[in-house]
C-alpha cells in the first residue's frame, strides 16, 4: 500500500514536471489569415504568401512561397542567389520550415541550390528525418528535380574580394551583412507555420551553421500556442535555443513582444559585453493572430500582412 501511495506521488511529480502549464489565452476573434515577415524585403515575400493566405490557402504554403521570393532576388545579397559568400568564396544555404503537425525539415550548408527552402520542405515530406546537410542535401536535392546553379554574383563576389583585403570578420550590429528571411503564418482555418533561410554570416568559416536552419533556434512552431523566428547572430540564438524559448514563454501566457523580449533578455544575461556589439531579432506570431517583435540593436524591421494590408514596422529594441 505505502509503495503504491509512493509511486502515485511520485508519478504526480513527474507529470508536473515535465508537463509545463499552458496559461496562453484564447481570444474570441482571431487575426487570421496573417503572416510577418523578418526585414524590409518581409514586404514583397509576404505579398507572395498573402496570395495564398487570401485564397484560403495552406500556412505551409504561403511560408514557402514567401521564403521563395528573397531567395530567387540576385540583388538580396543575405539569401539564395547573390548571398554573400563564407570566406573562401562559396555560397552556402542554411533553411527550415515546420508545419501545423510539427512536421519539420531542414537543409544546411547546402551550396548550388536557390531554393533551399523548398529542398528542406522535401526533406520534411519525402524522407523520415528533420535535417540533411552538405553534400547529402546536395545530392538529395538533384535527386528531387532541383537544379544546380551558379549562386556567386558578379556584385557579391566583387564584396567578398574587397573583403579579402583585410579578411576581417567581425559580425557586426548593423544589418549590413545579415538579413535572414524568416517568415510565420496564421492561414484562414487556424493553422501555423513557419520558414527561415539564409546564405548565413557573410564571409563565415566554409562548414559554419547558423541557427537558421536549425529547429527550436532559428524557427519553431506549436500550433497549440504560436510561431517564433529569429534573425542575426545566429551562434547566439543556438545557445539560448530561442525561438523555442520564445514559444515557450508564449505559452506561459506572455504576449508575443514580451517572449520576445524575455529571449533577448535571456541573451543579454548570459553575455552582455557581447551583446552590445551584435543584433539578435526575434519575430513572433500567437494563435490569436497578434504578433510582436523585438531586438538588441535599433534597426530589426519587420514586414506583417493581414487583410488591413501590408505595413512594415520598427521592432522596439533594447539599445
Ligand atoms: C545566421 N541568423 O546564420 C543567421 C544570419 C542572420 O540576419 O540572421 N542574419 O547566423
Amino acid at each position: 500500500m505505502t509503495s503504491r501511495r509512493k509511486f502515485i506521488k511520485l508519478s504526480a511529480l513527474g507529470a508536473s514536471l515535465f508537463s509545463t502549464p499552458s496559461v496562453f489565452a484564447f481570444r474570441g476573434s482571431v487575426n487570421k489569415p496573417i503572416v510577418l515577415s523578418t526585414w524590409d524585403f518581409g514586404m514583397q515575400a509576404n505579398v507572395a504568401a498573402w496570395k495564398i493566405l487570401s485564397d484560403g490557402g495552406r500556412a505551409l504554403d504561403a511560408v514557402e512561397a514567401g521564403a521563395r521570393v528573397p531567395e530567387g532576388d540576385a540583388k538580396e545579397s543575405s539569401v539564395g542567389l547573390g548571398g554573400l559568400p563564407d570566406r573562401n568564396g562559396r555560397v552556402t544555404l542554411d533553411a527550415c520550415i515546420m508545419d501545423e503537425e510539427g512536421n519539420c525539415g531542414s537543409v544546411a550548408f547546402l551550396q548550388h541550390i536557390v531554393h533551399p527552402i523548398s529542398v528542406a520542405r522535401k526533406v520534411m515530406e519525402k524522407t523520415p528525418h528533420v535535417m540533411l546537410v552538405g553534400d547529402g542535401a546536395l545530392q538529395f536535392a538533384l535527386a528531387n528535380g532541383f537544379t544546380k546553379e551558379k549562386l556567386l554574383t558578379k556584385e557579391s563576389e566583387k564584396t567578398w574580394r574587397e573583403w579579402k583585403k583585410k579578411s576581417e570578420y567581425k559580425p557586426v550590429a548593423n544589418i549590413e551583412n545579415h538579413d535572414t528571411i524568416g517568415i510565420l503564418a496564421l492561414d484562414a482555418k487556424g493553422n501555423l507555420s513557419g520558414a527561415c533561410t539564409t546564405s548565413g554570416m557573410a564571409f563565415k568559416l566554409h562548414g559554419r551553421v547558423g541557427d537558421s536552419p536549425i529547429i527550436g533556434a532559428g524557427l519553431y512552431v506549436d500550433n497549440e500556442i504560436g510561431a517564433a523566428t529569429s534573425t542575426g547572430v545566429g551562434e547566439e540564438v543556438i545557445r539560448i535555443v530561442g525561438c523555442h524559448l520564445v514559444v515557450e514563454l508564449m505559452r506561459q501566457g506572455n504576449s508575443p513582444e514580451d517572449a520576445c523580449r524575455m529571449a533577448v533578455d535571456r541573451i543579454l544575461k548570459k553575455n552582455p559585453s557581447k551583446a552590445k556589439e551584435i543584433q539578435v531579432g526575434f519575430l513572433a506570431l500567437n494563435k490569436n493572430g497578434e504578433y510582436g517583435a523585438y531586438c538588441l540593436q535599433k534597426g530589426f524591421t519587420y514586414a506583417v500582412h493581414d487583410a488591413s494590408g501590408n505595413k512594415l514596422s520598427n521592432s522596439k529594441s533594447h539599445y
